[in-house]
């Protein structure tokens, strides 16, 4: 067994023993999780949604819990046992819980990879696990992941067994065929063992694995479902990947089903859609990424739908200018909860019961009051309260490490998490992500933040959503580049006086903009810097073979 499983290489044993003694970690694990739901919620609606074959199910808590134990037969029976790292990547289908359950029941490790995930993440994923095997949709949204299965898999050094969950699994295994083994009895993990493996969210970069263990995960779920105040009554919305971090447990679809809830799974997020399902299925709450959030904020009047069910919209996964927020509730009707996490551990809500300007403002509080925040200059001395730093974090839910120990340099020897986010903090406790370590502009020694002109941008009637990215320059070294989304755009002239006659610096406007109709964005749909910068180089090189 691998040192992964041993507690205590993932937290000192002095920190578990005061996070058992505070109540904070208990002896829960996801072997059995389904099962206790399943014991108190019985015949309540558990899940709603479509599987890969197009049929629409609506599960109950026991229906759930069967499926999730057929499910167990099968991967038994193709293998799959206690400890194997299994490659989970699936969309927001009704697969994917009885397919999680089933793992965790038989005591293996779901790796989360994105749907959007592609031939260089699966190499990374599978090869560093050892991954006994991938379970996978087969084709599905004009992708075909048996095509990305063939090229893959000759180059691993493991051998891989691939897991069709779709139809037509060609030469690779199916998911739901025969033959079934008896279902064995949940395995007997301990809650500090390691359960799972998320993905780090970065913008830039192959994504790094997160040890979770079963402890750290459910405590965060358990207060998230608490914070988020749900119940037997809360129907949510699941829009973004069912697997990514935000939507399994800011308080996602783990804190639904922890709190006796309903799951609605859809794979279609534009605002048409998403309100007709937000009427038609009652819906009580959803999640989103902000240039999500504001394509539904822009759509909103032009769409015929009864959103009276909605109560709570949550926006995180990155920054939400509080322009943006400030739309929330006049133009959807309900309240917004900001939500800032990261795949490592910390997540910080806006409450119920915080002031308007607290919940557009700023992007929440820690959810455990052992969440221990560190804001820090470039030299790692603790900033004056209210300046802006390096956040720092260690609690009783972020990792101490990355799995095998990779990039070491993201956490401090005293076990701190460099987040690479720049942040301030209220007196309340809340935070205000100013952006990230590297989003800065460094425009000839001027600092422009990304944000706060972005900020600025999205005030602008005519622009839907914005994008703030540094171009290489001879002289300054960096200059701008504004990436605009609009229907009728501004010319560049009339986005400078608006910005000008909002108080901005000259030195923070634009020294250049694109118009685009939409942004690249990362697999959980955040706008990805690295691609505008990789698209803006391109363009920058077609610029100059036109000047020659
Ligand atoms: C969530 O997790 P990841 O792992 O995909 O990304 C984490 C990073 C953070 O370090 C931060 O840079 C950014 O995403 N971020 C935000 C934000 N929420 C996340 N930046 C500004 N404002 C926010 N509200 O994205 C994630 C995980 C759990 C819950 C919510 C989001």
């Amino acid at each position: 067994m691998s040192e992964h499983t041993d507690s205590t290489a993932l937290y000192p044993a002095a920190d578990v023993a005061a996070w058992r003694a505070a109540g904070y970690w208990n002896d829960d694990t996801f072997a059995t999780f389904l099962r206790e739901a399943a014991a108190r919620f019985g015949d309540n609606e558990a899940v709603v949604g479509h599987d890969l074959h197009g049929v629409n199910h609506r599960l109950s808590y026991r229906e759930l819990s069967t499926a999730a134990d057929a499910t167990a037969r099968r991967l038994r029976a193709l293998g799959i046992t206690r400890g194997d790292f299994v490659v989970v990547q699936l969309p927001n289908t009704t697969e994917f819980l009885p397919t999680i359950f089933a793992l965790f029941h038989l005591g293996a490790r779901p790796v989360f990879a994105l749907p959007a995930h592609r031939a260089a993440e699966l190499r990374h994923f599978l090869a560093s696990t050892n991954a006994a095997a991938w379970i996978a949709p087969g084709s599905h949204n004009g992708f075909d992941y048996r095509d990305l299965a063939r090229e893959v898999l000759p180059a691993l050094p493991n051998p891989v067994q691939v897991i069709i969950a779709g139809p037509d699994p060609a030469e690779f295994a199916s998911l739901g065929g025969d033959p079934v083994a008896d279902l064995p009895a949940p395995a007997p993990v301990a809650p500090e063992e390691l359960a799972f493996l998320q993905v780090s969210g970065g913008s830039t970069g192959i994504p790094k694995l997160i040890p979770r263990t079963h402890a750290d995960y459910l405590y965060s779920v358990r207060e998230s479902a608490r914070i988020c105040q749900l119940s037997t009554a809360t129907r949510m919305l699941v829009v973004l990947p069912v697997s990514h971090n935000f939507t399994m447990s800011s308080p996602g679809v783990l804190g639904v089903l922890w709190a006796g809830g309903t799951v609605i799974l859809t794979e279609d997020p534009t605002p048409t859609s998403v309100f007709h399902l937000i009427d038609a299925e009652k819906v009580t709450m959803t999640a989103a990424v902000p240039p999500l959030a504001m394509t539904w904020l822009a759509l909103r009047p032009r769409i015929d739908a009864h959103l009276d069910t909605l109560e709570v919209l949550q926006v995180g996964g990155a920054k939400f200018p509080a322009e943006a927020a400030r739309k929330v509730t006049p133009v959807l009707g309900c309240r917004l909860q900001q939500v800032f996490g990261m795949a490592e551990g910390l997540v910080n809500y806006t409450r119920a019961d915080d002031p308007e300007d607290v919940v557009t403002g700023t992007q929440g509080r820690p959810i455990s009051p052992a969440d221990e925040i560190l804001i820090l200059d470039d030299e790692g001395h603790p900033v004056p309260e209210g300046e802006s730093g390096h956040l720092l974090t260690r609690g009783p839910y972020t990792i101490r490490s990355y799995f095998n120990g990779a990039d070491p340099g993201a956490f401090t020897d005293d076990g701190f998490y460099r987040t690479g986010d720049i942040v301030r903090r209220l007196p309340t406790g809340h935070l205000i992500v100013e952006g990230r370590d590297k989003d800065h502009i460094n425009r000839g020694g001027e600092k422009i933040s990304a944000e706060e002109v972005e900020n600025h941008l999205i005030a602008h009637p005519d622009i839907i959503d914005a994008a703030l990215v540094a171009i290489p320059d001879d002289y300054l070294g960096e200059r701008s580049c504004a990436w605009i989304i609009s229907d009728t755009p501004p010319t560049a002239t009339e986005i400078r006086e608006f910005l000008t006659r909002r108080g901005l610096a000259a030195y923070k406007l634009p020294d250049r903009f694109e118009f685009e109709s939409s942004f690249p964005l990362t697999g959980v749909g955040k706008i990805s810097r690295k691609a505008l910068r990789r698209r803006l180089a391109a363009t920058l090189t077609t610029d100059t073979s036109k000047d020659d």
